[in-house]
């Protein structure tokens, strides 16, 4: 086992060590796992300024099929926490872009999204039915994908969690959608066509860039660090092609 599966956070949230938990576990199941070196100064990021008091921490790593494998947990001013994961896969592979986001505000779940995001035209024939067939029939309040979300798939899934019982069904609709991701990166092979190779780095590419214009992302960080830092952060940790 990697020592970095064994990493203690400072966060001590139920849902987001079990998601934590679950995503590291589907992780650890991937071929030729190594970490990645990044700047340290962008890695564990901690402020103890009193009333604005913050941590972010990030894991990256590689595999197989995998170009960038990203996991970050913050908590800011002792109220907002977050648990956000991008699988980037490596455009040689036929696989998608898996997304997670977690925003949670004091006890409210205001936002639980998690998709298996196209990176060509087509792909999606590929594993549409196996997400549509995960139940999310028991969710209450399923929220509308803003504009910018039009790089997900029909299958994103998006909502609030109102009680115990959602946040334990999205911990469930979570680990179906990674069981299907590393299924379908067990059947990937290399494919060495240009046009193809190219079409998925577009897609990566546009992915990034639609994730950009998510200004609520932004707007948090904004409160804890000025322009240029958050710009640098968003473009080569959070969304970087
Ligand atoms: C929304 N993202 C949000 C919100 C906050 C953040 C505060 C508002 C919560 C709400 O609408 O209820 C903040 N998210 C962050 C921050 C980070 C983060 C600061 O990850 C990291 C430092 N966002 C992603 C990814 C996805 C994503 C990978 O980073 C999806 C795969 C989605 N976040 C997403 C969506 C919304 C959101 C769709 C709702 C946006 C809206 O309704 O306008």
């Amino acid at each position: 086992m990697l020592s970095e599966s064994l990493t203690k956070t400072k966060l001590t949230d139920p849902l987001i060590l079990d998601l934590l938990r679950n995503i590291r576990e589907h992780r650890s199941m991937l071929e030729n796992l190594k970490s990645i070196k990044v700047d340290p100064n962008l890695t564990n990021i901690i402020s103890n300024e009193i009333g604005r008091e913050f941590y972010i921490e990030n894991e990256f790593h590689k595999a197989n099929g995998f170009r960038k494998l990203h996991i970050e947990v913050a908590e800011f001013s002792k109220s907002l926490k977050i648990l956000h994961c991008v699988f980037f896969p490596d455009p040689k592979f036929d696989i998608p872009i898996f997304g997670m986001d977690l925003v949670k505000i004091n006890d409210i779940v205001s936002a639980a999204i998690v998709d298996l995001s196209p990176v060509s035209q087509n792909q999606g024939s590929k594993y549409d039915k196996f997400l549509s067939e995960v139940d999310k029939s028991s969710f209450t309040s399923l929220r509308e994908i803003p504009n910018w979300g039009e790089i997900f798939s029909k299958n994103v899934f998006f909502a609030s969690l109102k009680s115990n019982s959602e946040k334990n069904d999205f911990c469930r609709v979570v680990d179906q959608y990674l069981d299907i991701l590393i299924k379908l990166n067990k059947e990937a092979k290399p494919d060495y066509e240009k046009e193809i190779i190219q079409e998925r780095i577009n897609y990566q590419r546009n992915y990034c860039l639609q994730q950009m214009k998510n200004e609520k992302t932004s707007m948090v960080l904004l409160k804890y660090f000025d322009a240029k830092w958050v710009d640098n952060y968003i473009k080569s940790v959070l969304f970087d092609f």
